[in-house]
């Protein structure tokens, strides 16, 4: 744990100007979390509460950075607002903790309050999504989810799973319901698919953000499917979208499943979290489900037990997933060479995962 001689002096100061015990009710700032002496102090700033995605997230850094296993978790709520993310971590450096994490909203705009945290000499660890600064030592490390091979493998499994019915280019007629917008989540999805769509002709109908909610999801697919009359595949950038997209495909008298030829609007998702998107992807309303592992905790503390040590850990560490669907129409997808299975999904694969 790093010696507060800053937080001392401070409060020494603070006592000496007799600005200790602040007597201002107004006093909004948040106060040093009790710290249990000899942990190590953690400011997480989560960027929100959208999805079961982030809520499986929020939970596993909840389990890692206890007080029993030594860390005192200073957490944060975003509610999905960059400014509210900024605020916290300004905290984080006025009551100087040992280290912060941020899962950032979106990529750009973190550059001056990451300049901030790294004068006040406190490593900044970027979890999930990722930022994009003007100079690298702005954080120490990253870890999450490659999110553009995520749409490539969506994109792929979609490319085969068609081809297997025949369908190919210009007859399949696509809308994207994309995540929030300028999150790397977003970008990496949404770019793999563009690629594909370029790539084969396929027909990108119209692409507007969901933002990864489910009522979103729902609002927009429904103006789609207005819009648009030959809409025959959906790819929604997270499951609580898909969720949305559903209850719009079912309220339009449409039909989702695999079958194009039959006239099914077939749904591609990502996450695998939510347990109901999960099971429609056993019983084939969903055709697809990208994994995007949430549990980042032990990953976070791992990182944190190497700076801890003295040592320093990879820049980068991306999370290896898989993608799911229970049709057996598509094995394995191949990207840029490297070769990823398909997990068949079965209620007993479901059951052995560990969210
Ligand atoms: C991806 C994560 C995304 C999920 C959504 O790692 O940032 O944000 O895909 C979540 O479910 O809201």
């Amino acid at each position: 744990m790093k010696k507060n001689y800053k937080f001392l002096a401070m409060i020494l100061a603070l006592a000496l100007a007799g600005g200790c015990g602040k007597t201002d009710k107004t006093e909004t700032k948040a106060e040093p979390a009790a710290e249990t002496a000899g942990s190590v102090t953690v400011g997480f700033s989560q960027l929100g509460a959208e999805s079961d995605w982030r809520n499986a997230n929020t939970e596993s850094m909840r389990e890692t950075f206890t007080a029993a296993a030594g860390y005192n978790l200073v957490f944060e709520d975003g509610q999905q607002k960059q400014s509210k993310q900024i605020t916290a971590i300004r905290s984080f450096i006025q009551q100087n903790v040992d280290y912060i994490v941020l899962a950032p909203v979106t990529q750009d705009g973190w550059d001056s309050v990451l300049m901030e945290a790294r004068d006040a000499d406190i490593p900044v660890i970027i979890v999930d999504r990722m930022v994009d600064v003007s100079v690298p030592d702005l954080f120490t490390c990253w870890v999450g989810s490659d999110f553009y091979l995520e749409g490539q493998k969506a994109c792929e499994w979609l490319y085969r799973h068609a081809a297997t019915q025949g369908v190919r280019g210009h007859d399949l007629h696509i809308v994207d319901i994309q995540g929030t917008l300028g999150s790397s989540a977003q970008i990496g999805r949404t770019r793999g698919l563009e690629e594909y769509c370029k790539r084969y002709g396929w027909d990108l109908r119209g692409e507007t953000s969901g933002d990864f909610t489910q009522a979103k999801g729902r609002e927009v697919m429904a103006q789609m499917l207005v819009t648009y009359n030959n809409v025959n595949v959906v790819y929604c950038e997270n499951d609580n979208e898909a969720l949305g997209a559903l209850e719009a495909i079912e309220a339009a008298g449409k039909h989702a499943g695999g079958d194009l030829q039959a006239g099914d609007i077939l749904v591609v998702s990502f996450d695998g979290v939510n347990e109901t998107a999960i099971q429609y992807c056993l019983d084939g309303t969903i055709g697809c489900i990208v994994e995007c592992n949430p549990l980042h905790g032990p990953r976070v503390k791992s990182i944190i037990d190497t700076l801890e040590a003295g040592q320093m850990p990879d820049k980068l560490e991306y999370v290896s997933e898989t993608l799911y669907s229970s049709f057996g129409s598509v094995d394995s997808v191949s990207i840029g060479g490297e070769s990823y299975p398909v997990t068949i999904l079965t209620q007993e694969v479901i059951d052995n995962r560990q969210y």
